[in-house]
């Protein structure tokens, strides 16, 4: 492996800048088959995971991408058709292609079509998501919009009261303005752990907390590779979040035209890592609303949060370590980089 300016490469531990890591991440996706527009976005979603700490999807998640790509599953070089249907209402056919690009194709539509109306909904089919879902919210709440998205996964997760798997593990990301400092954004899976937790605890050897998931045989289990291997995963709090996990199936399939979780069969495709769904947003312009400026509303409410007591608003782990990265760079282990680089062709 050779020296660049940004990688330090006698350390066991290399830290390299945002920008060098995006180069990277977009090398590797170019090399495997994406267009150059998909692979900058997929690339700037991936190491902005990383950056902030997000690690269950950020460079974790790149082999996925490649086997994916290497299957035939999921078509690179896809260019999204964006559909102005009504006033508030704008829909995407990714044509099997990756969400984000088409999240970025119908961006502009969306906005616009949020500021005059107050609300717009984008509806994405035909995509597949293998990402964080706060990249997708968090822009909008920079630019004083608020964000709701939701995005369904593969079926992975027993509902409330029932014997087998349906749901995927099907987050929902949120972002809001705030008048002095950082949007108030959360980004949760409905599932009570991510998926992607469960392979790196798995790879680590680590064993789970209570109440995660089962084995093939629906018993509890704390394995995390007994729930990869037949077992599955539990909605977070009972009936309540398997009620929201029914609800983004609702949302981001039945809504939007996608696949449910349990509707696509990758069995033909060896390697195929993506969920093959579809992704809800709803953008709401908070200037139409009546009363004092919404992002004065909401730092009132962070302040009251603090003045209860509270010290960690969500984001706020996200946004230290966004800061942290800033100042010394991304950190990645030896194995990993070598890993990117042979991946990237280097
Ligand atoms: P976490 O449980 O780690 O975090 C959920 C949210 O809670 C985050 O906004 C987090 O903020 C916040 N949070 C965590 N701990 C605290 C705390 N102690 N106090 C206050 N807030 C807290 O996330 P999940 O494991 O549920 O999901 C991980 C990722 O997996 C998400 O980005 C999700 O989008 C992704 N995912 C993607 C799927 C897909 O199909 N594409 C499917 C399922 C998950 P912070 O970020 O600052 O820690
Ligand atoms: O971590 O559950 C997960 C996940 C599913 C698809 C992408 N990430």
């Amino acid at each position: 492996m050779t020296a660049t300016p940004e990688v330090a490469v006698s350390a066991p531990v290399h830290s390299l800048e945002f920008d060098a890591l995006v180069v990277l991440l977009e090398q590797i996706f170019l090399r495997h088959g994406t267009s150059a527009d998909v692979a900058r976005t997929l690339a700037l979603n991936c190491a902005g995971a990383e950056r902030d700490g997000a690690h269950s999807h950020g460079v974790f998640r790149i082999p996925g991408y490649v086997s994916t790509l290497k299957s035939g599953w999921v078509d690179g070089q896809a260019v999204p058709v964006v559909e102005d249907v009504a006033s508030g209402f704008v829909r995407v056919d990714a044509g099997n292609g990756f969400a984000q690009p088409a999240l970025a194709a119908a961006r502009s539509l969306l906005v616009e079509k949020a500021r005059s109306a107050g609300i717009a909904v984008l509806a994405i089919r035909n995509s597949h998501h293998f990402a964080a879902l706060w990249p997708d919210v968090e822009p909008f709440a920079y630019e004083g919009l608020v964000a709701l998205s939701v995005v369904n996964s593969m079926t992975c997760v027993v509902p409330h009261g029932a014997d087998r798997p349906l749901f995927g593990t099907n987050p929902i990301a949120f972002a809001a303005p705030r008048a002095d400092g950082e949007p108030i954004v959360f980004d949760l899976a409905t599932s009570a752990i991510a998926h992607g937790d469960v392979q790196i605890a798995a790879r680590k050897g680590e064993r789970l907390p209570q109440g995660m998931g089962v084995n093939s045989l629906g018993q509890p289990t704390q394995d995390p590779k007994a729930i990869l291997e037949g077992g599955a995963l539990l909605p977070f709090g009972g009936h309540k979040g398997s009620a929201l996990s029914m609800m983004v199936e609702l949302l981001a399939a039945a809504l939007t035209g996608g696949n449910f979780s349990f509707e696509f069969d990758w069995s033909n495709h060896p390697g195929a890592r993506t969920p093959w769904t579809g992704q809800l947003l709803i953008v709401i312009d908070p200037s139409k609303a009546a009363g004092q400026s919404f992002a004065e509303r909401s730092q009132e409410l962070v302040r009251q949060m603090h003045g209860v007591g509270l010290k960690r608003l969500p984001g706020d782990r996200r946004h230290s370590q966004r800061a942290r990265s800033a100042e010394e760079g991304i950190r990645l282990d030896n194995e990993t980089l070598e890993h990117l680089r042979g991946l990237a062709g280097l």
